[in-house]
């Protein structure tokens, strides 16, 4: 048996490292606690650590991340994708965000940016504190007759709080215009009183991401009830059953990815 010594360090795994998890990989669907997704780097970023949470790998049609972009840090160079939207919604911290050529502006909590495909931006963070930032990547779908959408920037407290269901203790915020044809996905801001739950058990065939923001509760996918709380993500495929139950004694509230406006591929 061979001893190697190893650089000196005093951390110590916590209790449940082994055996305990919240989380669950499903063929269609996934529910991540924050703890175990880990680093990943991207060349257009640097000083930024990006946790990946949906990617076609897993089943999902589209890419979202956590960005946390270290002071000094964010993209290298202007960045644009061929074909490729993104989105940003700002969690903690304040980034400084520029989109197609235009002056920079911030991009705090409750900031958000969409940008059409091939749209130049950059994002970097020039405060002293780490910044959080959620970013989203999805392949446009063209429809024909229909105009790219145009970019984006601004904040959820310019976007009024509606609610269509006609259900007490439900709001609903639409970050994108609602109906708009010309885009193919919804971010949504969903927000609930403690023990309102949707009218119905959901199955469609949209799929989902969810970012959880505020609040608890317990939530529903396929069969199995997961409690969930600020902070873990959901992905939900289509035609997964889906149900939430907001527990606790506050207001619930997360961003919700739809994909929308489009037929279907046969
Ligand atoms: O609009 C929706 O599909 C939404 N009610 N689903 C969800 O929050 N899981
Ligand atoms: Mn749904």
């Amino acid at each position: 048996m061979s001893q190697r010594a190893f650089p000196v360090a005093t951390g110590r795994v916590p209790p449940g490292a082994i055996g305990h998890n919240r989380g669950v990989v499903r063929p269609n669907y996934a529910f991540m606690p924050p703890e175990g997704v880990l680093v990943s780097r991207l060349p257009q970023y640097q000083a930024t650590i990006a946790r990946i949470l949906a990617a076609p790998v897993l089943g999902a049609a589209f890419a979202q991340y956590v960005l946390e972009i270290a002071p000094g840090g964010g993209t290298t160079a202007p960045f644009a994708e061929e074909g490729i939207q993104q989105f940003f919604y700002g969690l903690t911290g304040e980034a400084t965000f520029a989109m197609a050529g235009d002056a920079p502006k911030p991009l705090a909590a409750g900031n958000f940016a969409y940008l059409p495909p091939g749209t130049p931006f950059s994002l970097r963070n020039e405060t002293a504190e780490t910044v959080r930032v959620l970013a989203l990547r999805k392949r446009y779908e063209r429809a024909p007759g229909l105009a790219m959408p145009e970019p984006i920037l601004s904040h959820q407290d310019e976007v009024p709080m509606t609610n269509h269901t006609g259900m007490e203790g439900r709001g609903f915020q639409f970050l994108l215009p609602y109906g708009d044809m010309r885009f193919d996905f919804e971010m949504n801001l969903m927000w609930f009183k403690p023990g309102v739950c949707f009218p119905a058990v959901e199955t469609h065939v949209m799929e989902h991401g969810l970012y959880m923001l505020e609040g608890q509760g317990l939530y529903l996918l396929g069969a199995d009830w997961h409690e969930i709380w600020a902070r873990d993500f959901i992905w939900m495929g289509g035609y997964c059953p889906q149900q939430f139950y907001p527990t606790g004694q506050d207001d619930a509230c997360y961003l919700l990815y739809k994909n929308v406006n489009r037929d279907i591929a046969l």
